[in-house]
């Protein structure tokens, strides 16, 4: 196997679009013979973490066991792909220190919550302005983008991920790995 492992880690508000990112990486790594597997906070959250509820301290242990179980993949020679809201620097810096130098890629989708609130692909920002959800992303809980990540995608249209800056960071991301 000459593939090396690592981790590349997508925070951004939710309809960001970080799981649609995650899953044309995963094509286009394996396109290239890369194998990669993704841990998506919404999937993660229904096994893994299904104890866990979106409070502060719940939302940092979420974020902690999806960095330490990315690490293991990495490890493994596997290029992990972490999908998740991960609205804190600090946990997200914690789980940029498990790995060596360079294993770690942050990326950020770069969405203005009012684009994605007009996404709204779950109906969870209306049900959230509504009050029917408390502490949502954007609405009344915060996210802290990143100061400095390896890189920042401009998903901000509704063209999505067919958008040439998405799709040339998406190649760019896959021969980088
Ligand atoms: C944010 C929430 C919330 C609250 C449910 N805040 O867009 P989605 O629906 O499919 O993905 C979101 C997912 C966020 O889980 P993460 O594990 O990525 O979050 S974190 O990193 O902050 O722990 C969203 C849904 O769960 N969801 N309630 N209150 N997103």
């Amino acid at each position: 196997i000459k593939q090396k492992g690592c981790v590349i880690w997508i925070t951004g508000l939710s309809g960001s679009g970080k799981s649609s990112l995650a899953c044309a990486l995963s094509r286009a790594l394996h396109n290239r013979g890369k194998l990669s597997y993704i841990l998506d906070g919404d999937n993660v959250r229904h096994g893994l973490n299904s104890d866990l509820s979106f409070e502060a301290e719940d939302r940092a242990e979420n974020i902690r066991r999806v960095g330490e179980v990315a690490k293991l993949f990495a490890d493994a020679g596997i290029i992990c792909i972490a999908s998740l809201i991960s609205p804190y620097r600090r946990e997200r810096a914690a789980c940029r220190a498990l790995l060596p130098e360079g294993d770690f890629i942050e990326v950020f989708m770069d969405v203005p919550l009012h684009v994605c609130e007009a996404r709204d692909p779950k109906g969870l920002y209306k049900r959230a302005r509504a009050g029917k959800i408390k502490g949502f992303t954007g609405v009344d809980d915060p996210y802290e983008p990143p100061l400095d990540c390896e890189m920042v995608i401009q998903n901000n249209r509704d063209e999505g991920l067919s958008s040439s800056s998405s799709s040339s960071s998406l190649c760019e991301m896959a021969e980088i790995v």
